[in-house]
């Protein structure tokens, strides 16, 4: 049976990086007899905006519903679209019209690269950022007042519900209770924001009595913050709101040094709505057009997607040709300049898929 995929590529290095995620599934799914079935789209895009003054067709439900997973590039190019645009018109879509509450974000020492810790090596960070990934700061609801007086006003609202908050406490929870170290750490800060994150440190701690073997501790996000940085080697399953979370999953990769290799997948776990797998990285327009971007956050990704779809193996073994590549070193293999190399990002591509076809 054939997998279909929805591939869009989307803005600025979304479009380079995205050739070469496909470049290493196709070998995957030659070496492990797994049939995947492309379809690419150009919407979820700025170009798209220009010329259709929106970044999603309005039937793109009914459009991307029926396919298996959806492989996503980078979306923003603030020059043409404001960046709260095309993100809400796009990705926040996909995420909140599939449900796809949970962002899984592994962070991870990977061999080669030089944490910009000073005393770590690698393998002393290696979790997970758990997201919520559909309320939460994310909710586009308030407005603005006394527009354009000096009375000018806005307000936007926070929104958690109990069932938003158990289901991604539940998935945390069950990935902490699988994984060696069973530990959790809830990313909150209840002391100043008063309403809403005590009412997520409640919800935590209904839950941890459920998880016996699960050892839970809660952090407010700034010394959390600090911790990644002096002690990433703490944490197993760190699980936070939409927007610690989104900072969380960023700080983690740069902390094992680089967030071009961070890979994420925007999840519904009911298998509902497909999934929707895209590197954390955005579509750098500062580098954009160079071939200069680090295609492994894309790369990491489509594995991620072949382990969602059932293929752990495959999925294991482009994790496997991404270290190997990584682990040869700027002068042997053709690194981005984000890993101290001279390589381009085809040339990393290639270099990843070769070492996959063995
Ligand atoms: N690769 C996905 C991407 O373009 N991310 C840009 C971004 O700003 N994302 C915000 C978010 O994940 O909420």
């Amino acid at each position: 049976m054939s997998h279909k995929i929805a591939v869009m590529a989307g803005d600025g290095i979304g479009r380079e990086v995205m050739p070469e995620g496909l470049r290493v599934l196709k070998i995957a799914a030659e070496r492990f007899g797994i049939a995947l079935d492309f379809k690419h789209f150009d919407f979820a895009s700025c170009d798209y905006y220009r010329e259709h003054g929106k970044m999603l067709p309005d039937d793109w439900r009914d459009t991307l519903g029926g396919f298996d997973a959806l492989f996503y590039g980078a979306v923003g190019w603030p020059d043409t679209v404001p960046d709260h645009v095309s993100l809400w018109g796009s990705l926040l879509q996909f995420r909140r019209g599939f449900d796809q509450y949970i962002n899984l974000r592994p962070c991870r020492s990977m061999p080669g690269i030089k944490s910009p810790l000073a005393d770590r090596q690698p393998g002393d960070i290696d979790f997970y950022v758990v997201r919520e990934n559909t309320e939460g700061e994310y909710s586009s609801i308030g407005g603005r007042m006394f527009e354009g007086t000096e009375r000018e006003v806005v307000i936007q609202e926070t929104v958690m519900s109990r069932i938003g908050i158990d289901r991604v406490l539940k998935y945390a929870f069950e990935l902490a209770a699988r994984r060696p170290r069973h530990k959790l750490t809830s990313a909150t800060k209840s002391n100043g924001i008063s309403i809403t994150m005590p009412y997520w440190d409640e919800r935590v701690a209904a839950m941890a009595r459920t998880y016996p073997d699960v050892t839970v501790d809660k952090f407010h996000i700034d010394i959390l913050a600090a911790n990644f940085v002096l002690h990433p080697d703490w944490f197993d399953v760190v699980v936070g709101s939409n927007l610690f979370g989104d900072i969380l999953s960023d700080l983690g990769p740069a902390c094992t040094g680089t967030i071009g290799v961070a890979p994420s997948a925007n999840i519904n776990p009911e298998g509902h709505f497909p999934s929707l797998f895209e590197p954390v990285h955005g579509s750098a327009p500062d580098i954009a057009g160079r071939g200069i971007a680090n295609p492994i956050g894309q790369i990491w990704s489509g594995a991620m997607m072949l382990e969602h779809l059932g293929h752990e193996d495959a999925g294991r073994a482009i994790v496997d040709a991404i270290e190997a590549v990584l682990a040869a070193g700027p002068q042997q293999a053709p690194l981005t300049p984000d890993l101290k190399g001279k390589g381009s990002t085809e040339a990393l591509g290639k270099a990843i898929a070769e070492k996959l076809a063995g």
